[in-house]
């Protein structure tokens, strides 16, 4: 671990979270339902924390979306980026996140399920520090996430947007092994994985970042911005759903032969068949970077009045299947 680095339990970062007064009556648990998960025993008591230990502060997400009012900058915070550029690291990635930011876990995921070790400076958006002009020069954006590849022997490279972050990261993967499982070499398949990718960049977390702006912090209530992206967030989960359920009948129709006929003469419901459950994925028969893209983002959206299990059970399967997973877990309890 770089001894500068800001190193913090993400997970423990999520869940010291208190929504402002003025908001308080607004106030849902951040998580993806928790009260769905504590009646799913489906999923191993274990690995039910991630799902129960997710709120994240009102600060958080004021900062977040559009907070105007960032307060001085102190010595402090600007040093904490100046201790870095003085002293970088000559091995692994830095990922410049903060402690509740969906799109900065987003990377973590991936780093985690590609293996990659990497250390996290979490960023203090009450304290503008990422408005600072270190960190500017890292993202002229001024958003997180951003990533630092300390292990380029030519240079030192980052790179800002987390979309722009993850083709970075697979590809790079891809050339030094010769082979992603959550990325693919084949031009076709890469290109339906990048539609998936690019709609979550620009489709997903963009409206989702609305509907929280309007819902809890924007200064005026303003019902129709609140319904106009409420509703925009649950066109998207619709097109998901729809591709998760397509991709659902082809499995069940593929692997649950003996009964095909029935579920296509419509004498059985496909929700018998014992693949109801099965994992499927948007691209291919692996969970990829088009699916793992959405993860951290599905946990906010029951802040948004969107109940996933009740309205879009193929996205609340598919993001059960991903939370699941080891490495998945391993990023949001920021234990790498
Ligand atoms: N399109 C950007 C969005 C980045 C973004 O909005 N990040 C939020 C955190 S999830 C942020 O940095 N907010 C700080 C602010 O609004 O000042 C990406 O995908 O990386």
């Amino acid at each position: 671990m770089h001894p500068n680095s800001h190193i913090s339990n993400l997970s423990a970062g999520l869940r010291n979270v208190h929504l402002s007064a003025q908001n308080q009556q607004q106030q849902q648990p951040l998580n993806i339902n928790q009260s769905q998960q504590n009646q799913d025993n489906s999923i191993p008591e274990s690995q039910q924390y991630q799902f129960q230990q997710q709120p994240i502060t009102s600060q958080t997400i004021q900062s977040q979306y559009e907070q105007e009012t960032s307060q001085q900058l102190d010595d402090h915070s600007v040093s904490k980026l100046k201790l870095f550029f003085e002293n970088t690291p000559d091995e692994g990635f830095t990922l410049i996140s903060h402690r509740s930011a969906p799109n900065g876990f987003k990377i973590a995921v991936v780093l985690s399920e590609l293996g990659y070790n990497y250390n996290t400076i979490l960023l203090d958006f009450n304290k503008g520090e990422q408005r600072t002009p270190e960190f500017l020069t890292i993202n002229p954006n001024g958003r997180v996430p951003a990533l630092i590849d300390h292990t380029n022997p030519e240079q030192q490279v980052s790179i800002w947007e987390s979309g722009a972050i993850i083709i970075y990261l697979v590809e790079k993967k891809l050339k030094e092994y010769g082979q992603c499982s959550i990325w693919s070499d084949n031009l076709v398949e890469q290109s339906q994985i990048l539609s998936w990718l690019f709609f979550q960049t620009s489709g997903h977390s963009p409206m989702i970042g609305q509907a929280l702006h309007f819902r809890y912090f924007h200064s005026t209530n303003v019902p129709s911005a609140i319904d106009r992206y409420t509703d925009e967030v649950r066109r998207v989960y619709g097109v998901i759903e729809m591709a998760l359920a397509e991709r659902r009948e082809a499995i069940i129709m593929e692997l649950d032969q003996e009964n095909a006929a029935s579920y296509s003469q419509g004498l059985t419901p496909l929700s018998q068949s014992r693949y109801f459950d099965y994992p499927i994925w948007l691209v291919g028969d692996r969970v990829t970077i088009a699916d793992l893209c959405f993860v951290t983002w599905n946990y906010v959206v029951d802040r948004i009045g969107i109940d996933l299990k009740a309205e879009f059970p193929e996205v609340y399967k598919w993001t059960k299947h991903m939370m699941r997973r080891p490495a998945v877990l391993r990023a949001l309890k920021g234990s790498e």
